[in-house]
């Protein structure tokens, strides 16, 4: 089976040999050696590639006419991620394609694989920032100027040349097989599901300012300390969170000037928030916000706070989704939601008739080097992903 060979090629790449753990951040060498990966990969099977200044790619089985079936995930990693975040839909795409030309399908339509860049948002702050750009979720002017943790912009390192892939006009529908990020699966004892929506969610800087002071001759009560501030906020989101039945997290902190011995004078922290529904997302920061403006107000300090990323509520397409959960030996596969975003999400969102198939993941564990499928669910997610592509393309 190819995918156990193409698996193996993937293993090493970006891998730190300390933690496991996969460093593929876009525009890097890891990442533009799995781009040269995967267009070597298609050029072997015939697929006929497509790509765009940023680096997105779709590889072609032209076949019939009309709109395409298009397929596929992303490459990049979260820092120090799984093996299985986005290449194990990549990965199952092309082996999907093996898979279906031993069957002898002559598909009716064309089949894309797509693999969109910087789907994490894991350098430049914005999730599916590849597939907002494909769809006009997000203008080049905007996004050039987005900057890394060094301060590179994003101009600097890709050009918008032929950004817009008109997907909405040559697209019938999207299929994104991937690896599920947590336990439904598991508790459900079901190799395979179907998503049946994404959580609405956002990532929000938190910057709060204070006053740089000496940690020794400065008294307790005269200090204005945006650590102090940043801590009450991050207990506070947790608190509320919690009470709401809903997700806040702060994984992300950069403190100046971050030393040893002295009051920070800033603190800026990032907040991923998700909930069920776009009002409880709404409710849920502006509830964090409120807290910490009134520390900031007893500490001295002063914050404030920038969405940088926000994805509203996607619901996938119903139809599309019971009609590949439906019929397969040993009963329907299970619908599904998630909390986790994927660029099945800013497609359906862009009005694409869209469905996620999900892969068992017995650890439920995922953006941490634990992540894992099992080789027996990876390969039930090829012949899934198989058995959906021949439906949609007959
Ligand atoms: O952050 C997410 O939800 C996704 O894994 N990009
Ligand atoms: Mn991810
Ligand atoms: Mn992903």
């Amino acid at each position: 089976m190819s995918f156990e060979r193409m698996w193996r090629d993937l293993a090493p790449v970006g891998r730190d040999a300390r933690s496991g753990g996969y460093f593929r951040q876009p525009w890097t060498t890891p990442e533009t050696e799995l781009r040269a990966w995967f267009a070597e990969e298609c050029a072997a099977r015939g697929l006929e590639l497509e790509t765009d200044g940023l680096g997105n790619q779709v590889a072609w089985w032209r076949s019939g006419e009309g709109r395409a079936v298009l397929t596929g995930s992303h490459l990049d990693s979260v820092l120090d991620g799984g093996a299985y975040d986005g290449p194990l839909g990549v990965a199952s795409a092309l082996a999907a394609v093996d898979e279906l030309r031993e069957r002898g399908v002559t598909p009716a339509r064309p089949l894309g694989i797509g693999v969109f860049v910087e789907e994490e948002g894991s350098r430049f702050g914005r999730a599916c920032l590849g597939s907002r750009l494909a769809v006009g979720a997000t203008t080049w002017e905007e996004a050039r100027e987005l900057r890394d943790r060094d301060g590179v912009a994003l101009g600097d390192v890709a050009d918008g040349a032929d950004l817009d892939w008109r997907l909405a006009e040559r697209v019938g529908c999207f299929v994104e097989l991937h690896v599920e990020q947590g336990r439904d699966l598991v508790d459900r004892n079901a190799a395979i599901g179907v998503a049946s929506g994404i959580w609405p969610h956002g990532r929000y800087r938190f910057d709060v300012t204070g006053q740089a002071n000496h940690a020794g001759t400065t008294r307790m009560e005269d200090r204005e300390d945006p650590m102090l501030t940043f801590a009450m906020t991050a207990l506070a989101a947790n608190k509320q969170a919690r009470l709401a039945g809903q997700r806040a997290t702060f994984g992300r902190l950069d403190v100046a000037p971050n030393g040893t011995n002295a009051v920070p004078s800033r603190v800026t922290a990032w907040l991923d928030a998700r909930c069920d529904t776009a009002e409880a997302l709404e409710e849920l920061v502006g509830e964090i916000t409120r807290l910490g403006t009134e520390r900031a107000g007893r500490d001295g300090t002063a914050l404030t706070v920038t969405a940088e990323s926000v994805s509203g509520t996607v619901d996938f397409d119903p139809d599309l989704a019971r009609r590949l959960a439906a019929d397969h030996e040993g009963g329907d596969w299970p619908i599904i939601p998630t909390a986790a975003g994927h660029d099945a999400g800013i497609l359906s969102a862009a009005g694409i008739p869209t469905a996620m198939i999900f892969v068992r993941n017995p650890t439920g564990v995922s953006h941490s080097p634990e992540e894992h499928a099992e080789t027996a669910d990876c390969l039930a997610g090829v012949h899934a992903l198989a058995d959906s592509l021949e439906r949609l393309l007959a």
